[in-house]
């Protein structure tokens, strides 16, 4: 498919590496598409819920290609960390604790519409049974010996750590906890044995989808033992596989949760995997599993690497105890508006914040304010008429729908130019004001471009929005070339912020930057008194620098008058404010927010800035002649 000179004009073509990964598999008998298996200790939080809207995405986009694909999730439920936690509440076993555990995970994803196609529990009988059977061919094949083992680890891991993943007094950097000196008498499976046609393969660029990440992992190789250690004595933990030609120790709980991406799924050498993890755990995946499935001589998988969800700069993790929930998700717009906030905001990979007012916005803008608005204001007019084909916004709908996975680019850009469809169709809207036209037939057919470009743009859509391209192609049912309009359709309700929930802008860690937008705010007063405790001076910024390690932050140091008491601020501003342009600029700030520690530095305020439509900050400029430190009043 080659993409028409009128799309062209949309489109920045190049490769986005998951995409063009998915045109390899087209030979495939089946496509196995996995999440992570996570530990059921943990609440489902947003984290979680990501890895399965990029396995989803991937399906619809299997689906789209025709290939046949199986989409794996479920619980990691062996491991000294579950039987700890199974001990401290109170159950009789760690059993009776995962089986109502995983029952909640279950009906979590349920609930969101993300069941997977196979819900794997490390605790099913048929995957121990195939564990079992692979450490038997592994060890009779040589590859699996006794040793023992010095290291540090760390139980929320469930690994030994490298130097790299510890602070030097020896805390694990992702859970900020003290790890344990361990010397153990332990199996090993040969990683060394296949670690030169792992390293290839990292190098060969079509294994992990985004190329940062392989040059973390050769690094994660030059730092790691030369063999992975996959058993613990039962004399520390009796909750895992047995291994099968020695008793007295059980499976490492990380070799049985890469293989229940198999067990059940059974890879064959004509199937194809891809497997959707966080960053956190590149190691296992990009090391060890590849070594593993090169000793079973199975087919190697496609990795796509995603960033983190963060609150307040830090990893959302319920050890951190900052997470927002699946009823987070769903109380505040549904999953069509965290779709959005993730999909559309970062490419895989980079990091990206969150909040409940981010996620109310991103619910307001796009899916009330964009898509709905649309759709509900065609609805309520149109009723028939024949789709005018050689229209351009019928055309654009057309070209995104049949181009876009053959030539590959980026979902963020995807979703990028259907908000951008939609954008010029509620433009045309306006500026053709078909509600003003009183003759019938030409009042539809000004209308007739837009229905019919909705009509086109739904597979485009399903991909993103299932359920909400559904109602649209249900909505316009069409005959030959004549569309017509069921009813008039409200696809997405508007939010009602309860007043308790809104999040004051001081607040809101996610932007640190942003006021809360009207949409929001309209249901808060305050009374005066509260209005003068909070200081908004003008100061001026004297430096501005992009923070290293960040995809959003900038750095200012500001005075307000003083040059010798300068004030320490980040602000996400950093995609779209050239930092020289804000230096020797006066701003205004919150002056008196309370100091946070941030990951990259103490932050000692809150730049004042406001949103345009499409939510894009801009920091708020006082009057020139407005002096340093005075108050907004
Ligand atoms: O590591 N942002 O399970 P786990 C984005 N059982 N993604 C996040 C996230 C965040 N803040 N927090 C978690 C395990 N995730 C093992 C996996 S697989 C054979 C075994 C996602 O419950 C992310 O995908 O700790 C991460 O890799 C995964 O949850 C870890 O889940």
């Amino acid at each position: 498919m080659v993409f028409s000179a009128n799309l062209r004009s949309y489109l920045p073509l190049g490769g986005d590496r998951a995409s063009q990964g998915i045109h390899t598999f087209m030979t495939s008998e089946k496509v196995i598409i996995t999440t992570p298996i996570f530990y059921p200790t943990a609440e489902p939080h947003v984290g979680h819920i990501y890895s399965l809207i990029v396995a989803h995405l991937l399906k619809r986009s299997f689906h789209k290609k025709g290939n046949k694909s199986i989409l794996v999730s479920g619980c990691d439920e062996h491991g000294e960390k579950v039987a700890q936690k199974a001990l401290e509440q109170g159950f009789k076993n760690p059993q009776e604790y995962v089986d109502k555990l995983s029952e909640k995970w279950q009906n979590t994803f349920q609930k969101l519409d993300l069941s997977p196609d196979l819900f794997m529990r490390t605790t099913d009988p048929v995957h121990i049974q195939f564990v079992q059977d692979v450490l038997t061919h592994l060890y009779e094949k040589g590859d699996i010996y006794a040793s023992t083992f010095e290291g540090d680890y760390c139980v929320d891991c469930e690994a030994f750590l490298t130097s790299t993943e510890m602070d030097s007094d020896k805390n694990c950097l992702i859970h900020k906890k003290k790890t344990e000196p361990r010397s153990e008498e332990n199996y090993y499976f040969k990683v060394s044995k296949y670690i030169d046609k792992v390293k290839d393969l990292i190098k060969s660029g079509s294994f992990i989808m985004e190329e940062r990440f392989a040059q973390d992992a050769l690094n994660i190789i030059e730092a790691s033992p030369k063999d992975l250690s996959i058993s613990r004595p039962i004399s520390r933990t009796t909750w895992g596989v047995p291994l099968p030609f020695d008793r007295n120790h059980v499976l490492y709980v990380w070799v049985d949760g890469l293989l229940s991406y198999i067990s059940k799924a059974s890879l064959s050498k004509n199937d194809a995997m891809v497997h959707v993890i966080g960053k956190d755990i590149l190691k296992f995946h990009a090391i060890y599993w590849p070594a593993i499935l090169f000793a079973l001589d199975l087919p190697q998988p496609k990795i796509i690497v995603t960033g983190w969800i963060l609150n307040r700069e830090e990893k959302m993790s319920k050890s951190l105890g900052n997470i927002l929930s699946s009823e987070d998700i769903l109380s505040n717009g549904g999953i069509d508006g965290f779709i959005h906030h993730t999909i559309g905001q970062v490419p895989f990979g980079e990091d990206l914040d969150m909040t409940i007012s981010s996620l109310q916005d991103k619910y307001q803008s796009f899916c009330v304010n964009g898509l709905g608005n649309l759709v509900s204001r065609v609805s309520k007019i149109f009723t028939e008429h024949t789709i005018p084909l050689d229209h351009d916004l019928v055309k654009k709908s057309l070209d995104l729908n049949d181009g876009i996975l053959e030539n590959g680019f980026l979902y963020i850009d995807y979703l990028g130019y259907i908000q951008k469809i939609l954008r010029d169709l509620d433009k045309y809207l306006t500026d053709s004001a078909p509600w003003k036209q009183k003759d019938p037939i030409l009042k539809q057919e000004i209308l007739a471009p837009v229905a019919g470009a909705l009509k086109f743009l739904v597979p485009s859509l399903s991909l993103f929005f299932p359920a909400a391209a559904k109602a649209i192609d249900d909505n316009f049912p069409k005959t030959g070339n004549t569309l017509r309009c069921l009813q008039h359709l409200t696809l997405y309700p508007k939010l009602i912020i309860p007043t308790e929930t809104v999040t004051a802008p001081s607040q809101d860690p996610s932007k640190g930057i942003k006021a809360a937008s009207p949409k929001s705010s309209t249901s808060q007063t305050i009374t005066l008194d509260e209005f003068q405790k909070i200081h908004i001076r003008v100061a001026l910024v004297t430096e501005c620098t992009p923070v290293p390690d960040s995809h959003s932050l900038l750095n200012l140091k500001v005075h307000c008058g003083d040059p010798e008491d300068i004030k320490n601020l980040f602000s996400g501003l950093q995609k779209y404010v050239d930092p020289k342009d804000l230096i020797g600029k006066k701003v205004f700030i919150l002056s008196n927010l309370k100091e946070r520690k941030m990951r990259f530095g103490i932050s000692q305020g809150m730049l004042l800035c406001t949103v345009d439509k499409e939510d894009r900050p801009y920091p708020v400029f006082p009057h020139p002649d407005s002096e340093l430190g005075s108050l907004l009043s």
